[in-house]
């Protein structure tokens, strides 16, 4: 098997080896912002997991501490699994993690920091108390795990969600304390469904309509119109929320819609992208949301790497104006890294037509299009059993199925001959008076590697003001074996996976294509090269 360091990132978190998964505790304090995450210390494959740990102060480069939580007691021998962490007071910020205790039950316990003076929190101590919660009763001791940050209710107790299964059903399991001790579960759990099984990772705050705006769940106050439950449910193996209205006092979170059917829930990324794990930034305001994103070349490839798995660049999160969907959008410091500017301005695409763009480095490239759409009623019309599986629409009408508008969009990692690519793009459908935006990402023809997965992956996005403006937007990160993008503005991301072999035995390129009957044109295009930034290279 061909393995490259061509497929390792410049500016994505990834340590120098071995495997990693979800994103665990993330938060900011006392100037320093903190990743920990599902770590294998022996090899690349997911086994022996423990806690990695590692700060930065811009959230671009990271140095690399030692793990904060080793598998070391009975509660959590065969593994430290996903967790939160929480900020009880100004100095006191504590870690809740699960446990694969010695009989292979999940189990919820506690960490503190040893020694609250050193900025960097490196060592963590266990507490004494635990397991805290153990699974009894109704819960599946193999399914109850990942728990949430807690949030401070009116009636000054601590809450928490676990994931867990019920009655073999997907559940957010609800507790309160006093202290963050001694923990009471409530008769109801905060929200399930009855069409999944077990809910991984569960995240639930509050979220505001202002632009990279967050809420901190623990202020008293207004505000708090609208929280977030998300879920990780592993098939399909995406990140499905839900918007609905939190009454605090009655610990009673209800959905805006009423649909136990998860398939039909939105997603947080079409693509590859899993566990993810939010936090209120206090330093600027706002909520961070990290997600995980696994290989998908073949696990003998990643033994061959020595490596496997990424985080994705952390996205700003806050609601779009119609309170339905999410907005999200790279954390602004990201930006920093950008380099050698290149502009394309008011360019039209032909049908059929493809355009170069001549950045510096296209294997580490930031580019942001703003499309303007040509007359939309001559578009295709709409087929509503389409609403289901847009990701199979993306693929039976992948990059050279020819529209009428679409598709239209950037083709990156391109070899010399374009004998391979990854393509990322819209189509635009009429169903009746409404028009849909179908955004893909096909990777399909993204390798002439044997035994690589090439899934074309996508969604529909609900974009506001789309008949009126006619425009539509394309952000794109590519950073060697991954391209991650942002489309109409971050109401719709798709995370990709790819590893070319003109990484490894050449050049790539950029170029923004149209593919459709009808002209669209490019009003802006803006591409940088990206630097490389300082990713856990210092081990403390
Ligand atoms: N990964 C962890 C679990 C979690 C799963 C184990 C999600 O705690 O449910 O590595 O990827």
């Amino acid at each position: 098997s061909i393995v490259s360091k061509q497929y390792r990132t410049a500016f994505h978190f990834q340590p120098p080896q071995n495997w990693i998964n979800d994103p665990n505790g993330p938060m900011y304090f006392n100037g320093v912002y903190h990743l920990f995450y599902q770590y294998n210390p022996n090899g690349s494959r997911w086994g022996d997991i423990i806690w990695a740990h590692s700060v930065s102060t811009d959230l671009v480069n990271w140095i690399r501490l030692e793990p904060a939580l080793s598998r070391t007691a009975p509660f959590d021998i065969k593994g430290c699994w996903s967790g939160s962490a929480t900020i009880l007071s100004v100095n006191q910020p504590v870690i809740l993690y699960t446990g694969a205790n010695t009989e292979n039950q999940q189990v919820q316990n506690m960490a503190v920091p040893k020694n609250h003076s050193d900025p960097f929190l490196r060592e963590w101590i266990k507490s004494d108390h635990n397991p805290l919660i153990r699974p009894i009763g109704d819960l599946n001791p193999r399914q109850f795990r990942d728990p949430t940050t807690g949030w401070l209710g009116p009636d000054g107790l601590w809450r928490i969600a676990v994931g867990a299964e019920l009655n073999g059903h997907g559940a957010a399991i609800l507790y309160k304390s006093e202290d963050f001790v001694h923990w009471n579960r409530t008769e109801k759990p905060l929200h399930y469904t009855n069409s999944s099984h077990v809910w991984e990772c569960p995240d639930f705050y509050p979220v505001s309509y202002e632009r990279n705006r967050g809420l901190d769940p623990s202020a008293p106050g207004s505000g708090k119109e609208k929280h977030v439950l998300k879920m990780s449910i592993e098939v399909p193996g995406k990140d499905f929320y839900i918007i609905g209205r939190y009454d605090e006092e009655k610990d009673i979170f209800v959905p805006d819609n009423e649909i136990d059917d998860y398939w039909m829930w939105p997603r947080l990324d079409f693509g590859r992208y899993y566990a993810s794990k939010s936090f209120y930034d206090s330093n600027k305001g706002r909520r961070i949301l990290w997600g995980w994103s696994d290989e998908c070349d073949n696990s003998t490839d990643d033994v061959a790497k020595g490596w496997a798995g990424i985080q994705a660049i952390p996205r700003s999160v806050w609601l779009d104006g119609t309170g339905n969907q999410l907005i999200q959008w790279p954390v602004e410091e990201i930006e920093s890294l950008r380099t050698n500017a290149v502009y394309v301005q008011d360019t039209g695409l032909k049908s059929g037509f493809r355009l170069e763009v001549n950045v510096t480095d296209a294997s580490q490239a930031d580019l942001e299009v703003d499309f303007s759409l040509p007359n939309l009623e001559d578009a295709e019309s709409f087929n509503s059993s389409w609403l289901a599986d847009p990701e199979g629409l993306c693929g039976t009408q992948n990059v050279s199925w020819r529209g009428v508008i679409g598709p239209f969009g950037l083709l990156v990692l391109a070899s010399d001959t374009l004998d391979e690519f990854t393509a990322l793009f819209f189509r635009i459908y009429r169903d009746q008076n409404k028009y849909m935006v179908l955004m893909c990402s096909d990777t399909t023809r993204s390798s002439l590697r044997e035994g690589m997965d090439k899934p074309t992956y996508g969604g529909f996005l609900d974009i506001p003001h789309l008949v009126r403006k006619r425009k539509l937007s394309l952000r794109t990160l590519i950073d060697h074996s991954v391209v991650e993008s942002f489309g109409g503005g971050g109401l719709g991301c798709i995370t990709s996976r790819v590893y070319p072999m003109a990484l490894v035995n050449g050049s790539t390129h950029i170029y923004a294509f149209n593919y459709g009957s009808a002209p669209v044109s490019m009003t802006n295009l803006t591409a940088w090269s990206m630097r490389k930034a300082s990713v856990n290279q210092k081990s403390s």
